[in-house]
Protein backbone atom coordinates (compact mmCIF):
# COMPACT_ATOMS: atom_id res chain seq x y z
CA UNK A 1 0.00 0.00 0.00
CA UNK A 2 1.06 3.88 -0.52
CA UNK A 3 0.29 5.93 1.67
CA UNK A 4 -0.38 9.43 0.63
CA UNK A 5 -0.66 12.04 2.91
CA UNK A 6 -4.27 13.68 2.40
CA UNK A 7 -7.64 15.29 3.74
CA UNK A 8 -8.90 14.52 5.80
CA UNK A 9 -5.98 12.27 6.30
CA UNK A 10 -3.96 9.61 4.59
CA UNK A 11 -5.20 7.89 1.71
CA UNK A 12 -4.00 4.34 1.31
CA UNK A 13 -3.55 3.52 -2.65
CA UNK A 14 -3.41 0.10 -3.51
CA UNK A 15 -1.10 -0.34 -6.48
CA UNK A 16 -2.79 -3.16 -7.69
CA UNK A 17 -6.47 -2.09 -7.30
CA UNK A 18 -6.40 1.55 -8.20
CA UNK A 19 -6.98 3.46 -11.43
CA UNK A 20 -7.15 7.37 -12.43
CA UNK A 21 -10.16 8.71 -13.54
CA UNK A 22 -10.17 11.99 -15.69
CA UNK A 23 -13.55 13.30 -16.29
CA UNK A 24 -14.45 15.31 -19.36
CA UNK A 25 -11.13 16.66 -20.52
CA UNK A 26 -12.67 17.51 -23.93
CA UNK A 27 -12.75 20.31 -26.38
CA UNK A 28 -16.58 21.11 -25.90
CA UNK A 29 -15.88 22.16 -21.98
CA UNK A 30 -12.09 23.80 -22.52
CA UNK A 31 -11.73 25.49 -25.74
CA UNK A 32 -13.68 28.57 -27.24
CA UNK A 33 -16.56 27.71 -29.49
CA UNK A 34 -17.46 24.79 -27.08
CA UNK A 35 -20.38 23.80 -25.17
CA UNK A 36 -19.11 25.60 -21.90
CA UNK A 37 -17.98 28.58 -23.92
CA UNK A 38 -21.89 27.88 -25.45
CA UNK A 39 -23.40 28.46 -21.99
CA UNK A 40 -21.26 31.84 -21.42
CA UNK A 41 -18.09 30.67 -19.35
CA UNK A 42 -14.70 31.46 -18.84
CA UNK A 43 -12.56 28.52 -20.55
CA UNK A 44 -9.25 29.78 -19.94
CA UNK A 45 -10.07 29.02 -16.11
CA UNK A 46 -10.28 24.75 -17.38
CA UNK A 47 -7.61 25.28 -19.54
CA UNK A 48 -4.98 26.03 -16.58
CA UNK A 49 -5.02 22.57 -15.39
CA UNK A 50 -4.12 21.06 -18.53
CA UNK A 51 -0.37 20.52 -17.94
CA UNK A 52 -1.28 19.36 -14.75
CA UNK A 53 -3.86 16.29 -15.99
CA UNK A 54 -1.17 15.50 -18.05
CA UNK A 55 1.54 15.15 -15.79
CA UNK A 56 -0.91 13.02 -13.42
CA UNK A 57 -2.03 10.99 -16.50
CA UNK A 58 2.28 10.32 -17.08
CA UNK A 59 2.51 9.05 -13.07
CA UNK A 60 -0.20 6.68 -14.42
CA UNK A 61 1.58 5.86 -17.17
CA UNK A 62 4.78 5.35 -16.10
CA UNK A 63 3.56 3.02 -13.34
CA UNK A 64 1.60 1.15 -15.84
CA UNK A 65 -1.94 2.17 -13.45
CA UNK A 66 -4.92 1.58 -14.96
CA UNK A 67 -6.88 4.90 -16.60
CA UNK A 68 -10.13 5.29 -17.59
CA UNK A 69 -11.06 8.41 -19.45
CA UNK A 70 -14.78 9.77 -19.94
CA UNK A 71 -16.05 12.17 -22.09
CA UNK A 72 -19.67 13.34 -22.33
CA UNK A 73 -21.88 13.50 -25.11
CA UNK A 74 -24.67 12.15 -26.65
CA UNK A 75 -25.73 9.63 -30.03
CA UNK A 76 -26.18 11.75 -32.86
CA UNK A 77 -29.83 11.23 -32.87
CA UNK A 78 -30.01 12.44 -29.01
CA UNK A 79 -31.80 9.18 -28.39
CA UNK A 80 -29.80 9.33 -25.04
CA UNK A 81 -30.54 12.76 -24.43
CA UNK A 82 -33.33 13.32 -22.08
CA UNK A 83 -35.55 16.39 -23.34
CA UNK A 84 -35.40 18.15 -19.57
CA UNK A 85 -30.92 17.91 -20.27
CA UNK A 86 -31.16 19.24 -23.96
CA UNK A 87 -33.54 21.89 -23.12
CA UNK A 88 -32.35 23.55 -19.78
CA UNK A 89 -31.34 26.74 -19.90
CA UNK A 90 -32.31 29.98 -21.67
CA UNK A 91 -28.83 30.26 -23.70
CA UNK A 92 -28.10 30.29 -27.32
CA UNK A 93 -26.96 27.11 -28.83
CA UNK A 94 -27.82 23.44 -26.99
CA UNK A 95 -26.46 19.90 -27.10
CA UNK A 96 -26.49 18.29 -30.51
CA UNK A 97 -26.61 21.85 -32.46
CA UNK A 98 -23.65 23.09 -34.77
CA UNK A 99 -20.70 25.04 -33.15
CA UNK A 100 -17.60 25.95 -34.38
CA UNK A 101 -16.62 22.21 -33.60
CA UNK A 102 -19.28 20.68 -34.78
CA UNK A 103 -22.52 19.80 -33.12
CA UNK A 104 -22.01 20.20 -29.40
CA UNK A 105 -21.62 17.21 -27.21
CA UNK A 106 -22.21 14.63 -29.67
CA UNK A 107 -20.29 11.59 -30.02
CA UNK A 108 -17.73 11.69 -33.15
CA UNK A 109 -17.83 15.40 -33.56
CA UNK A 110 -14.76 17.18 -33.04
CA UNK A 111 -15.60 19.33 -29.99
CA UNK A 112 -16.57 15.93 -27.77
CA UNK A 113 -12.87 14.55 -28.66
CA UNK A 114 -10.27 14.54 -25.83
CA UNK A 115 -7.86 17.32 -26.08
CA UNK A 116 -4.30 16.29 -27.47
CA UNK A 117 -2.61 16.99 -23.88
CA UNK A 118 -4.73 14.45 -22.22
CA UNK A 119 -5.96 12.24 -25.00
CA UNK A 120 -5.94 8.21 -24.38
CA UNK A 121 -3.62 5.60 -25.76
CA UNK A 122 -4.21 2.03 -26.81
CA UNK A 123 -5.27 0.28 -23.83
CA UNK A 124 -6.45 2.23 -21.64
CA UNK A 125 -10.43 2.98 -20.96
CA UNK A 126 -12.73 5.29 -22.68
CA UNK A 127 -16.38 6.08 -21.88
CA UNK A 128 -18.79 7.87 -23.33
CA UNK A 129 -21.69 8.80 -20.71
CA UNK A 130 -24.62 10.30 -21.15
CA UNK A 131 -24.98 11.86 -17.48
CA UNK A 132 -22.85 14.35 -15.42
CA UNK A 133 -22.17 10.85 -13.63
CA UNK A 134 -19.98 7.99 -15.25
CA UNK A 135 -22.19 5.32 -13.87
CA UNK A 136 -26.08 6.72 -15.35
CA UNK A 137 -26.13 4.30 -18.13
CA UNK A 138 -23.05 3.14 -18.69
CA UNK A 139 -20.49 -0.17 -18.40
CA UNK A 140 -18.35 1.46 -16.33
CA UNK A 141 -18.87 0.03 -13.12
CA UNK A 142 -18.64 -3.39 -15.49
CA UNK A 143 -15.30 -2.40 -16.66
CA UNK A 144 -13.74 -1.44 -13.27
CA UNK A 145 -15.15 -4.95 -11.66
CA UNK A 146 -13.93 -6.74 -14.06
CA UNK A 147 -10.07 -5.30 -13.38
CA UNK A 148 -10.46 -5.81 -9.64
CA UNK A 149 -10.52 -1.67 -9.15
CA UNK A 150 -11.46 -0.56 -5.62
CA UNK A 151 -9.40 2.64 -5.69
CA UNK A 152 -10.19 5.73 -7.89
CA UNK A 153 -8.35 8.68 -7.91
CA UNK A 154 -10.44 11.74 -9.64
CA UNK A 155 -9.10 14.51 -11.75
CA UNK A 156 -10.65 16.53 -14.80
CA UNK A 157 -13.43 19.09 -15.17
CA UNK A 158 -15.92 20.20 -13.93
CA UNK A 159 -15.10 19.82 -10.60
CA UNK A 160 -18.77 20.17 -9.45
CA UNK A 161 -20.29 18.94 -12.20
CA UNK A 162 -19.08 15.78 -13.66
CA UNK A 163 -15.91 15.04 -11.44
CA UNK A 164 -18.09 15.67 -8.23
CA UNK A 165 -21.44 13.56 -9.34
CA UNK A 166 -19.05 10.50 -10.51
CA UNK A 167 -17.15 10.60 -7.09
CA UNK A 168 -20.44 10.62 -5.03
CA UNK A 169 -21.59 7.60 -7.52
CA UNK A 170 -18.61 6.01 -7.19
CA UNK A 171 -18.43 5.93 -3.62
CA UNK A 172 -22.06 4.72 -2.81
CA UNK A 173 -20.61 2.20 -5.04
CA UNK A 174 -17.94 1.29 -2.47
CA UNK A 175 -14.91 3.20 -4.39
CA UNK A 176 -12.37 4.50 -2.07
CA UNK A 177 -11.98 7.89 -3.79
CA UNK A 178 -9.06 10.73 -3.64
CA UNK A 179 -9.75 13.87 -5.95
CA UNK A 180 -6.29 15.62 -6.89
CA UNK A 181 -7.26 19.24 -6.20
CA UNK A 182 -4.82 21.24 -8.93
CA UNK A 183 -6.02 18.30 -11.51
CA UNK A 184 -9.71 19.45 -11.31
CA UNK A 185 -10.92 23.00 -12.49
CA UNK A 186 -14.63 24.70 -12.33
CA UNK A 187 -15.45 27.67 -13.94
CA UNK A 188 -16.20 28.86 -11.06
CA UNK A 189 -13.26 29.07 -8.52
CA UNK A 190 -15.45 29.24 -5.14
CA UNK A 191 -17.47 25.81 -6.67
CA UNK A 192 -14.57 23.85 -6.63
CA UNK A 193 -13.53 24.93 -3.48
CA UNK A 194 -16.93 23.85 -1.85
CA UNK A 195 -16.39 20.53 -3.71
CA UNK A 196 -13.40 19.94 -1.71
CA UNK A 197 -14.67 21.14 1.82
CA UNK A 198 -17.98 19.01 1.03
CA UNK A 199 -15.49 15.84 0.08
CA UNK A 200 -13.41 15.55 2.83
CA UNK A 201 -15.91 17.10 5.29
CA UNK A 202 -17.20 14.68 8.43
CA UNK A 203 -14.43 12.15 8.21
CA UNK A 204 -14.29 12.00 4.19
CA UNK A 205 -18.12 11.61 3.62
CA UNK A 206 -17.38 10.98 -0.17
CA UNK A 207 -13.28 10.81 -0.38
CA UNK A 208 -10.04 12.41 0.21
CA UNK A 209 -8.27 15.11 -1.94
CA UNK A 210 -4.59 16.16 -2.21
CA UNK A 211 -2.29 17.55 -4.39
CA UNK A 212 -0.58 16.01 -7.76
CA UNK A 213 2.97 17.11 -6.09
CA UNK A 214 2.12 15.06 -2.50
CA UNK A 215 0.56 12.18 -4.36
CA UNK A 216 3.57 12.14 -6.96
CA UNK A 217 5.91 12.45 -3.40
CA UNK A 218 3.95 9.36 -1.97
CA UNK A 219 4.26 7.14 -5.10
CA UNK A 220 7.96 7.60 -5.65
C1 LIG B 1 -20.78 20.13 -17.50
C2 LIG B 1 -19.01 18.55 -17.05
N1 LIG B 1 -20.26 21.06 -16.71
N2 LIG B 1 -18.18 17.72 -17.66
N3 LIG B 1 -20.11 18.96 -17.73
O1 LIG B 1 -21.82 20.32 -18.05
O2 LIG B 1 -18.78 18.94 -15.91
Amino acid sequence: MIEVPAQPYSFALDPERTALVVIDMQRDFVEHGGFGAALGNDVTLLQAIIPAVADLIALFRVNAWPILHTRECHLPDLSDCPPAKRLRGRGGLRIGDDGPMGRLLVRGEPGASIIPECAPIDGEMVIDKPGKGMFCNTDCEAMLRARGITHLVFAGVTTEVCVQTSMREANDRGFECLLVTDCTESYFPEYKAAVVSMVIAQGGIVGWATDLGTLKDACK
